[in-house]
């Protein structure tokens, strides 16, 4: 016979991921830097969304992070467009926590208020459930992902402050259901906004912008 005990180590676990994550939060708050959160699955397109605010950000200076769990290409990519971009790699887990972001802020200027948006791993399930010190959590989303997700992946799609769906250009070529995927959305987050955009064509992203420039204004 095994003795069998139940040891509840997750809550302790996520209570200090939880109590980390709100000092990064207030002490970046304090510098006047809003933290952003960006999530969605491998590929939709969460470097160009910020490629694409980037260009288009007047009185606000971006700050990155990125998380991959291998390879640097996008904070190669946005270092040589001039954003101050530091690379998480974490080697097999598929989220970035806490402890990580306090890390890397450590190593970061920030030498202007700004905008602190951190890539997270790419993946609509992990990202969701652990809070990094983020004021605003962004879902990027995209029609060729089909319009179901929003019921298969809800925690996401609950947890979002804002939701940008991206690849609309592709919309003529696919079978995306648009009505289907908004009323799966507002079942759960019946006041998001939600913004349609194309990464390739710039369409929608004057509007993407402007709601974060407001969101960094108020903190
Ligand atoms: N047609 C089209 N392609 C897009 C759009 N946005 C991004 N792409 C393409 O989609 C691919 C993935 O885009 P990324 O921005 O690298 O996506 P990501 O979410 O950052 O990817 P990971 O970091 O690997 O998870 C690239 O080939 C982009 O050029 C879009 O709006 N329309
Ligand atoms: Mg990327």
């Amino acid at each position: 016979m095994h003795d069998v005990k139940k040891i509840d180590v997750m809550e302790g676990i996520l209570d200090e991921n939880d109590s980390i994550a709100a000092r990064v939060k207030e002490t970046l708050g304090e510098k006047g830097i809003l933290v952003v959160n960006e999530m969605g699955a491998p590929g939709v397109g969460k470097t160009t969304t910020l490629k694409n605010i980037f260009s288009r950000l007047k009185n606000v200076k971006p700050y990155v992070i990125e998380g991959d769990i291998e390879a640097d290409f996008d904070t190669k990519d946005l270092q040589a467009s001039g954003v101050q971009t530091l690379q998480i790699n974490t080697y097999g887990s598929c989220h970035l926590d806490a402890p990580m972001i306090e890390h890397t802020v450590g190593k970061m200027e920030f030498d202007e208020k700004g905008i602190l948006f951190i890539e997270n791993i790419g993946n609509l399930v992990c990202p969701a459930e652990f809070t990094i010190g983020e004021h605003v959590m962004m879902l990027v989303s995209t029609v060729t992902e089909g319009s179901d997700k929003p019921y298969k992946y809800p925690l996401a799609f609950e947890k979002a402050d804002v939701i940008i769906l991206n690849k609309v250009d592709l919309m003529p070529y696919l079978d995306f259901d648009e009505e289907f995927y908004m009323k799966g959305v507002r079942q759960l987050n019946p006041d998001v906004p939600v913004f349609k955009v194309s990464g390739r064509t710039g369409e929608g992203f004057d509007e993407v912008t402007a709601w974060f420039e407001k969101r960094a204004e108020e903190l």
